[in-house]
């Protein structure tokens, strides 16, 4: 038993040889399959780790280039050169350095004309300035609404004339009075705006602004956007929140393209109410949106004020409001018509006063 199992035993040993180089053969193929897949493992991560420093590269780019969008919404100097400023000279900077945020506005102090004037000398005949030491990336017409309201307008220009020039804007103010006393018709007078400043200067951007409004932060900066803006997003009035999402009213700025592409703003809303969420369905119509400041930047009072006379709610409104996109290529700055009464170039601004019709 003791010999065979001797036998047995060389038996086996002479066949566990190839056994162990077998095992070590395997574990050496194993050894080598997991080397090469902890190689291919780290060539996948760092793959896909370069391509993910491509794309935060092309994002900042995209970013870059989106800033520069909104700082120049024609995508060309181009149109807002060529002001008679040197051309060796610098171009402002895309922030103004001048700007002081916060603004105290306080209608209880009261302001003169002659005050503004004096505190404001820079600023020339027809309410004119453009910055002394770089060239203004933009040109800018402000137009406002106006008739029979003088107290309002002495604020507005006491106020808006240290912040416009602190915002490094070649800028100029257009008043547009509605002669007579037929019902008034805000909308049609700011395209009468429009016209009526583009014979002046080669404008490429247009703000339009009730006479009573008046902005808090001077960061709320009075100029034009990738996208039409609405500035006045946060007012006293309606507890510094916007009213309603389409809200457009108050004060809005548009470049000439944006503004040419919705045939500008319809002429055949008398009376308060509606044409501004008109001037919104024109603006969706053409698939643009609504760009923005911050609540706290877009902050802004209004003067407290009774509803004026002949400026009662236009009845015809909302159904007015309900067809835009039908009248909107028939209803606007191609087919205005006015009669130019007056053109006052006076020392804080330019006074139009102008024959709008009736109902
Ligand atoms: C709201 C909107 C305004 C406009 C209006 C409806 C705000 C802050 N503003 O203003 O943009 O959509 O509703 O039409 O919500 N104006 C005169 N003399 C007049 C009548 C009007 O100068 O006799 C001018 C003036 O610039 C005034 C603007 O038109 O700020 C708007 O009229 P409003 O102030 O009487 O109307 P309001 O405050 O409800
Ligand atoms: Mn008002």
């Amino acid at each position: 038993m003791a010999s065979s199992g001797s036998a047995s035993g060389s038996a086996s040993a002479s066949s566990a040889a190839p056994q162990s180089t077998r095992n070590f053969n395997f574990l050496h193929r194993l050894c080598k399959l997991v080397v090469v897949l902890c190689f291919l493992h780290i060539s996948v991560t760092l793959l896909y780790y370069v391509r993910s420093l491509d794309i935060r590269s092309a994002f900042v780019r995209n970013q870059q280039q989106r800033n520069r969008d909104d700082g120049d919404p024609t995508g060309s100097e181009a149109l807002y050169n060529g002001t008679g400023t040197p051309k060796s000279w610098k171009n402002c900077p895309q922030t103004s350095p001048l700007l002081v945020g916060p603004l105290r506005v306080d209608f209880n102090i009261p302001v003169s004309l002659e005050l503004t004037a004096e505190q404001n000398p820079q600023v020339r005949p027809g309410g004119r300035y453009k910055p002394a030491n770089c060239r203004a990336l933009q040109k800018v017409a402000l137009i406002i609404p106006f008739r029979k309201r003088e107290p309002h307008l002495k604020f507005w220009l006491y106020y808006l004339h240290p912040i416009l020039q602190r915002q490094q804007l070649d800028y100029g103010i257009y008043v547009i009075n509605q002669e007579g006393d037929e019902t008034f018709n805000r909308a049609k007078l700011l395209n009468v705006g429009y016209a009526e400043a583009l014979k002046d200067y080669d404008y490429g951007c247009f703000v339009f602004s009730d006479v009573d409004l008046i902005p808090m932060d001077d960061r709320n900066v009075y100029k034009c956007f990738s996208q039409p803006r609405h500035l006045s997003v946060s007012m006293d009035k309606f507890g510094f929140r916007l009213p309603y999402n389409q809200y457009f009213g108050g004060v809005s700025s548009m470049s000439k393209e944006q503004y040419l592409k919705i045939n500008g703003f319809p002429n055949n809303y008398w009376g308060w109410g509606g044409e501004d969420d008109d001037i919104f369905n024109r603006l969706a119509s053409k698939g643009m949106s609504i760009s923005r400041p911050s609540g706290e930047v877009g902050k802004c009072r209004m003067i407290r004020h009774e509803r004026d006379e002949r400026n009662d709610p236009n009845p015809q409104r909302f159904n007015r409001i309900a067809h835009t996109r039908e009248t909107m290529n028939r209803d606007g700055i191609r087919s205005l018509s006015y009669k130019l009464v007056s053109k006052e170039t006076l020392a804080l601004y330019t006074k139009i006063t102008v024959d709008i019709g009736k109902p």
